[in-house]
């Protein structure tokens, strides 16, 4: 049976215990908060703790799934597991001594979560199961209307907490929706589906894919693994930690943070390679070249899964079982280009048929093109992704875009990371969010909308720093870049400058307006931020 992989219906999501009701009557009036957030993952989730920490209870969170977690509550495949060490990948506000490992499974992952979620005591804030369907600016009442599959809100302020890596992305392989067995995306993997014994293709080859291959392996009867691109493997130093050190984090003042601190500036010396001077990159590359050369005998298997472009151009991947199951009697890699698929089988481009029971597409994420952002809507009702679709993401700070007052993200356009921690780009732009509306606060600001040339400038600079970093010149096609070929999607520097640039909502990027209350005040005082 072929289960749709890419949306899944938000009613159709288990309820938890303890969450509230998913509907409103058709009647129901537009319920209002201060802050509507979007989305609760680890972005969402920090920025809801936040808020409530510093004594703004007006603000809900709208989460389509059944739970905190977000991508790690979506992405529940066999092996599935965090490439950067658990220490720094996670809350600064929230350290956790019992991390099992240096790379933790999504179960201890998503645990994690919802532990946090529970002990900070937000799950009264949060509307599970609730999609939105759109948001759209109404600029007579200075606010967003939000309207989901659980009612109707509207919002002084609006923040998108979706992430990047949230609607998979389908191969568009001619014939896949005519395959009669079992077909599912790695981020919406059908547990269901008992795959022991059954002839299994893998589609992709990218950070998951070299997950799922080594975790499925000895329990199929046959895999062929479909590889487009060859991905740069480096060995993962992954450990157990022994209980001594667990306690170590736990009662030893400061020992955790300076783990912490340790892997976090040991990551920070990699951009260097990536951002400014790629050639430094080359030993890391003559390391993942041994690596091939050390797990596989096979000259001619060790060139099919040598890439032809410089690594680091795509993100740099961790395995020491990859090559392993690829050797394996009953695994086959294959690299000849899928043609099509027939009902029972997959046919490559030099006319091999190879029959299978299940197809797991590894394929990755809309990531320049979310269908997300088909759901935002400006005053005069034109959606982002048309905005984008001309001009590609941009974003000010990764935050604000001109033509959408009020509205933020956590982790947008050019904050994404080949090498260090997500969750410390997402809670550098909660501070962002926090200040901006400590900002809206003190001088009565009703809207605030990032100037076009203020956008312009910046992100005139940030694409002129990409040019010379490894995404750019690596010889690669990724998916940081978008349909014009720019990189929209990372971050061209240390974090700590993201960190330090995020710090302060500056309110003299912005146009605003005042409060009623507030309305005889000169506006580009306001704008201005001189204080009232
Ligand atoms: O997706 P990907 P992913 N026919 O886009 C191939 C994060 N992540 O889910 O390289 C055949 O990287 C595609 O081939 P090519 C992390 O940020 C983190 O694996 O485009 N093949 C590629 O091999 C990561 O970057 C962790 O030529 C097709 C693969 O599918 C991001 O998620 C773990 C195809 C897609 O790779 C996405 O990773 C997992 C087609 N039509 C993921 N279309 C951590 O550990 C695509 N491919 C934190």
């Amino acid at each position: 049976m072929t289960q749709a992989p890419t949306r899944r219906p938000a009613a159709k999501q288990a309820r938890q215990p303890n969450q509230q009701p998913t509907s409103a009557p058709e009647s129901a009036p537009r319920r209002h908060v201060g802050v509507l957030i979007v989305g609760s993952g680890f972005a969402g989730l920090g920025a809801a703790i936040r808020l409530s920490q510093d004594g703004r209870d007006d603000y809900l969170v709208v989460e389509r799934g059944s739970e905190v977690g977000g991508t790690w509550r979506d992405n529940t495949y066999p092996g599935a597991a965090c490439d950067v060490p658990s220490h720094l990948y996670s809350y600064s506000f929230e350290l956790n001594p019992r991390w099992s490992r240096s790379f933790s499974p999504q179960s201890e992952i998503q645990d994690y979560l919802r532990g946090v979620a529970a002990k900070y005591n937000i799950g009264d804030k949060h509307l599970f199961n609730t999609e939105v369907t759109l948001a759209r600016w109404d600029a007579a009442a200075n606010r967003w209307l939000v309207d989901t599959t659980g009612g109707e809100f509207s919002a002084d302020v609006l923040v998108s907490a979706v992430g990047a890596l949230c609607e998979p992305a389908l191969p568009d392989i001619k014939g896949i929706e005519s395959f009669q067995g079992e077909v599912f995306h790695s981020a919406r993997w059908n547990h269901d589906a008992d795959l022991a014994g059954k002839r299994v293709a893998v589609i992709g080859t990218g950070a998951s894919a070299i997950q799922i291959v080594p975790a499925i392996a000895d329990r199929v009867g046959h895999l062929d693994v479909y590889q487009r691109t060859a991905p740069w493997i480096m060995p993962r130093h992954d450990r157990d930690y022994p209980r001594a050190e667990r306690l170590i984090y736990k009662y030893v003042p400061g020992a955790q943070r300076l783990a912490r601190e340790a892997i976090y500036w040991g990551r920070e010396s990699f951009v260097l390679g990536f951002a400014f001077q790629p050639k430094i990159l080359l030993a890391a590359q003559r390391m993942a070249t041994k690596h091939i050369a050390k797990q596989i005998s096979d000259p001619q298997l060790r060139a099919r899964v040598t890439p032809d472009w410089q690594i680091g151009c795509k993100r740099i991947l961790i395995s020491n079982d990859w090559y392993p199951a690829l050797q394996k009697e009953h695994v086959d890699l294959v690299t000849d280009g899928i043609a099509e698929v027939r009902p029972n089988a997959i046919v490559t481009r030099d006319g091999t048929v190879r029959e299978v029971d299940a197809i797991v597409v590894a394929t990755g994420f809309h990531v320049t093109d979310s269908p997300t952002y088909e759901l935002i809507h400006d005053a005069g009702g034109r959606s982002l992704a048309s905005l984008w679709s001309v001009r590609g993401m941009q974003a000010y700070k990764g935050a604000t875009v001109s033509g959408f007052p009020n509205m933020m993200f956590v982790i947008g356009p050019n904050t994404g990371l080949g090498h260090s921690s997500m969750v410390y780009m997402a809670e550098s732009h909660i501070n962002y969010v926090l200040s901006a509306l400590d900002e809206l606060r003190r001088h009565g600001i009703a809207t605030f909308d990032v100037r076009d040339e203020a956008l312009r400038e910046y992100n005139a600079g940030l694409q002129s720093r990409m040019k010379q970093t490894i995404w750019t010149k690596g010889g690669c096609a990724s998916w940081y870049l978008d349909a014009h070929g720019n990189n929209t999607t990372l971050w061209p520097s240390f974090t700590f400058t993201f960190r330090a640039m995020t710090r302060r909502f500056d309110l003299a990027a912005y146009r605003t307006t005042a409060k009623a209350d507030r309305a005889d005040r000169p506006l580009e005082t306001v704008a201005e931020g001189v204080p009232a």
